[in-house]
């Protein structure tokens, strides 16, 4: 009844008056777009003040864009690191200014984790070792060359995607990466860096699997193998990791097998948490995960149409 009301009322009404400087990497990947049209979304439902600074993936632009939302005295600072060190300083004056700070997506190497309230991340490297035990499983014994297309240099998604991959292939003597380069988590650098592993791969007829940290550059991938004349999902496995639109689309035409979800809504669980912190003090955990799950051809074209109008 009323309390009730009075209640929400109380949750909406605080939430009204909190503004959240996000420091965004930028638009980098399809999922990356779609995290942030989810954020503003999850941001509307509870009528907080958002306000979105993209760093073109830049961290230098991550750190101005945190340092201005300290001196504009927002109410909590959201942070998707694009690299996982040289966040200290910055982090220190957030948190003189008592302004909490919540890392989305991208966790940080810092020995000191008060400088964060809580990180909201998938386990990425749960995620490279679901995609090394499906290939494993997919390949069986026979010998197999992987090439490996890499994120983000020193970003914890792709540390910790080439960790768990490489884990689930130590077990398989019969698996080996032969090529690992970074395409930055892009479709335009992953195709560059295909191009150039067929090139080296005598036109691509040893290459047995694609492995890609993120499906954007796995799209850049399937495009390279296909203007080189081969055929990727049928001769070439291609495993990768994010489940956007464009891959399950890809998977529907028999172009891709696998990949491996990352939910884009990391805010929701992230402004909860922030209201919960700064109405009742309620201290979160350090980790708030979200789940991974793997997805394969045969509900790809069902789980195309339910995400295609999601704003990938
Ligand atoms: C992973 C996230 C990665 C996505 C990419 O949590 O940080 O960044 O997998 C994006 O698509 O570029």
């Amino acid at each position: 009844g009323t309390v009730c009301a009075l209640a929400m009322m109380s949750g909406s009404s605080f939430a009204a008056d909190l503004t959240v400087g996000f420091s965004q990497i930028g638009s980098e990947s399809g999922w990356r777009a779609a995290e942030t049209s989810v954020t503003k979304l999850e941001a509307k439902k509870r009528g907080i003040d958002l306000k979105i600074a993209d760093a073109q993936q830049k961290q230098e632009n991550q750190i101005k864009a945190i340092r201005s939302f300290i001196a504009q005295g927002v109410g909590a600072i959201f942070v998707a690191p694009v690299v996982a060190t040289g966040w200290d300083d910055v982090l220190k004056e957030a948190k003189d200014a008592k302004i909490p700070v919540v890392l989305l997506d991208r966790t940080i190497d810092s020995k000191d984790d008060s400088l964060y309230l809580t990180a909201v991340t998938s386990d990425t490297v749960y995620e490279g070792r679901v995609a090394g035990e499906w290939l494993a499983k997919t390949v069986g014994d026979k010998p197999c060359n992987i090439v490996e297309l890499q994120g983000t240099v020193g970003s914890s998604p792709a540390i910790n995607r080439k960790k768990g991959f490489d884990e689930a292939i130590a077990k398989h003597p019969n698996l080996k990466i032969t090529r690992s380069q970074t395409g930055d988590f892009t479709r335009a650098k992953g195709k560059e860096v295909m191009e150039s592993f067929i090139k080296a791969e005598n036109g691509g007829k040893s290459i047995c699997a694609v492995y890609a940290h993120n499906d954007d550059m796995q799209i850049g991938a399937i495009q390279a193998l296909k203007e080189a004349g081969l055929k990727p999902g049928k001769d070439i496995l291609m495993v990768s990791i994010d489940a956007v639109p464009d891959l399950f689309k890809a998977m529907a035409n028999g172009e891709a097998n696998a990949t491996v979800e990352l939910t884009p809504n990391m805010a929701g669980p992230a402004f909860d948490a922030v209201i919960a912190y700064k109405k009742d003090g309620k201290m979160p955990p350090k980790w708030i995960q979200t789940e991974s799950k793997v997805y394969l051809p045969d509900t790809a074209a069902k789980e195309y149409e339910a995400r295609k109008d999601l704003g990938y």
